[in-house]
């Protein structure tokens, strides 16, 4: 397995001194090791990928010098258009190295949601005609192939891909102390939104921790699923699938269980939200700072204020919650109101290893929640 302080090392010697990306689970041991290597101006943890690849363009054109975008297979998407439409060698043709973490690689097993991406990620690569190398944890060989991509980003000025296969990595523990001073965590609102909402309410939760936590409790309290959609891929997107499930179904709630990772990835769904004018459209951004189901690397949660942000975009309701103690009445003052409402819930990152996945299928989920909504709509 490779030391992620090597290949911290080997890129600072090749001249690579800027980095931005959104953290991967895979990239977890590299991700704590660069926040300890480089400081905060020159290692930048994005709202989005689209985001990175735009600091390293700005990056390069300031220094001159080769950056690096880091980001899981899921975030290809997000970078999509200002690779080929800013970056690529036909555009501006900005050399820069992007060490993309290999979920759902063929042959490897993992969760629904990565299957087809893995599967299509070096076509991906291929059809964008980005050349990329294959890192494991081969070591040796893994140093020497960060070396022939920075060659490769600078001789064609344009961008150079790393595959990272899972377990490259050797464990890596972060200098850097995270303390938190809330004393809820996320595993304690997802339990208390689902005592506190009602059999009619439908929940949608977010990509990560949330929607594993959500599952696990319902099997537990030996409840259905059939209230709960699964947001398991496409980070960001939770609050846009309530929404619209609300205009349709007007006569209930439909809670997002959110994330702050996941709000700011997309922040302009915010201004439709509200927009949307929805009475039974209830948010709830669980606030840890922290990207917490991928590592816990810091977000921007804590210095953005989600409550003032939601007001601005037009929600009819806006309040923050920090206490164990408020939280129930919190809680229900938000399901009271009549208009789109946010609850942000500050809370602590972390959560239980031992906690489950989900054991149904995506499609068995959809399934059970679309037959559910038609057998419990007032006509
Ligand atoms: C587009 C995209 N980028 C990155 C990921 C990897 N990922 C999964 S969950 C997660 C963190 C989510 O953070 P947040 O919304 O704050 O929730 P928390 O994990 O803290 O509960 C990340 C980065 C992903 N699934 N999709």
């Amino acid at each position: 397995m490779l030391a992620p302080d090597d290949f911290c090392e080997q890129l600072k010697r090749l001249g690579v001194h800027y980095y931005a990306g959104v953290p991967d689970s895979l990239l977890k041991n590299f991700c704590s090791c660069i926040a300890d290597y480089v400081d905060d101006k020159n290692h930048i943890i994005t709202a989005n990928e689209g985001g990175a690849i735009a600091l390293a363009i700005g990056n390069y054109l300031a220094t001159g010098n080769v950056p690096l975008v880091y980001l899981q297979n899921s975030g290809l998407g997000n970078i999509i258009n200002p690779l080929l439409s800013l970056a690529d060698k036909e555009v501006y043709s900005i050399p820069m190295l992007l060490l993309v973490g290999w979920r759902g690689e063929p042959g490897v097993s993992d969760e629904p949601q990565h299957i087809k991406q893995g599967r299509v990620t070096t076509s991906l690569l291929e059809a964008m005609e980005i050349p990329y190398s294959i890192i494991d944890g081969e070591d040796t060989q893994a140093l020497q192939l960060v070396a022939q991509a920075v060659k490769s980003a600078k001789q064609n000025s344009s961008p150079h891909a790393l595959l990272v296969r899972k377990n490259s990595f050797f464990e890596y523990s972060s200098k850097k102390a995270q303390n938190s001073r809330y004393e809820l965590t996320r595993e304690e609102v997802v339990h208390s939104v689902v005592r506190e909402s009602s059999d009619r309410d439908l929940i949608v939760a977010t990509t990560g921790m949330a929607s594993r936590e959500l599952f696990e409790h319902r099997f537990h309290s030996g409840q259905s699923h059939d209230r709960d959609f699964l947001t398991v891929g496409g980070m960001g997107h939770a609050s846009h699938i309530a929404v619209a499930i609300a205009e349709q179904q007007p006569d209930r709630q439909v809670i997002c269980i959110d994330g702050d990772g996941a709000a700011l990835m997309h922040l302009g769904a915010f201004a439709i939200n509200a927009a949307k004018r929805q009475a039974g459209f209830k948010h709830i951004i669980i606030n840890n700072a922290a990207h917490d189901s991928v590592g816990a690397q810091p977000t921007q949660g804590f210095s953005i204020d989600f409550v003032g942000l939601a007001t601005a975009s037009g929600y009819r309701y806006a309040d923050r919650c920090e206490r164990r103690c408020d939280l129930a009445l919190k809680l229900n003052q938000l399901f009271s109101q009549s208009g789109a409402g946010l609850l942000e819930v500050r809370t602590r990152p972390g959560y239980r290893h031992d906690i489950g996945r989900p054991t149904t299928t995506p499609d068995e989920n959809k399934q059970a929640f679309m037959n559910y909504i038609r057998s419990t709509s007032i006509p």
